[in-house]
């Protein structure tokens, strides 16, 4: 049985939805980030970057939300091929997201919804990398069905940002990026994925 730790934020839902796609056992742990949950003890024991998502299966824990999806596809031989060719083609697009989308959209967020007074030059920064990144996505989007191949553990890493950005978090207008729109409605659609949005909803 393995052991999830997470809240309903893009990097939480990326293992989530594994889970779900993948039909593993496991048992959820909200960790509610909002009320620094993950600053508990028991929680730094396992993920001592003080961040969502972690997961422990038996003697191993993990955190890292690209560690634990490659954790799960070695587990369940499922979402990452084991063709040489095909297999950093995934990696090269989670190393994308994990490095390049995750921190740029997070930043763009934090300066655009947190930060305590508006900085113009950071502002435009992070706007502009989110936006570069996501003509980065369209164009590879233009020639394949998912991000990698076959659905895969890149697509579940990045659908869950580009869900928080074109929502309130930065309502990005995804129709200026038509195959990505197109990949995202092909995606929200797949029923484990449907779950994995309502079990996070209601945490
Ligand atoms: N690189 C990490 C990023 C994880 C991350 O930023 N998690 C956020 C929520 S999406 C978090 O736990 N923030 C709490 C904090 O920074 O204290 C990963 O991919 O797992």
């Amino acid at each position: 049985m393995i052991d999830l730790y997470l809240w309903r934020t893009p990097n939480g839902y990326k293992p989530l939805i594994f889970v779900e796609e993948a039909n593993v056992d496991y048992r959820l742990h909200p960790v509610d980030i909002g009320k620094n949950e993950q600053f508990q003890p028991a929680f730094l024991d396992i993920s001592p970057n003080n961040k969502i998502p972690a997961l422990v299966d038996n003697h191993i824990s993990i955190f890292e939300s690209g560690a634990i999806l490659l954790y799960l596809a070695k587990k369940t031989k499922q979402f990452m091929p084991s063709d040489t060719v095909e297999h950093y083609n995934v990696l090269q697009w989670l190393m994308w997201q994990i490095g390049g989308l995750g921190p740029m959209m997070g930043q763009n967020g934090h300066f655009a919804n947190a930060a305590p007074e508006p900085i113009p030059y950071a502002l435009e920064r992070f706007h502009k990398e989110t936006h570069r990144l996501l003509g980065v996505l369209e164009k590879q989007l233009q020639k394949t069905e998912f991000v990698a191949g076959d659905y895969s553990i890149a697509d579940m890493a990045i659908f869950p940002w580009l869900k928080a950005g074109s929502g309130n978090y930065l309502n990005i207008d995804l129709s200026v990026y038509p195959a990505t729109e197109k990949w995202m409605n092909r995606i929200a659609k797949r029923p484990a994925v449907i779950k994995a949005y309502s079990i996070g909803a209601e945490l």
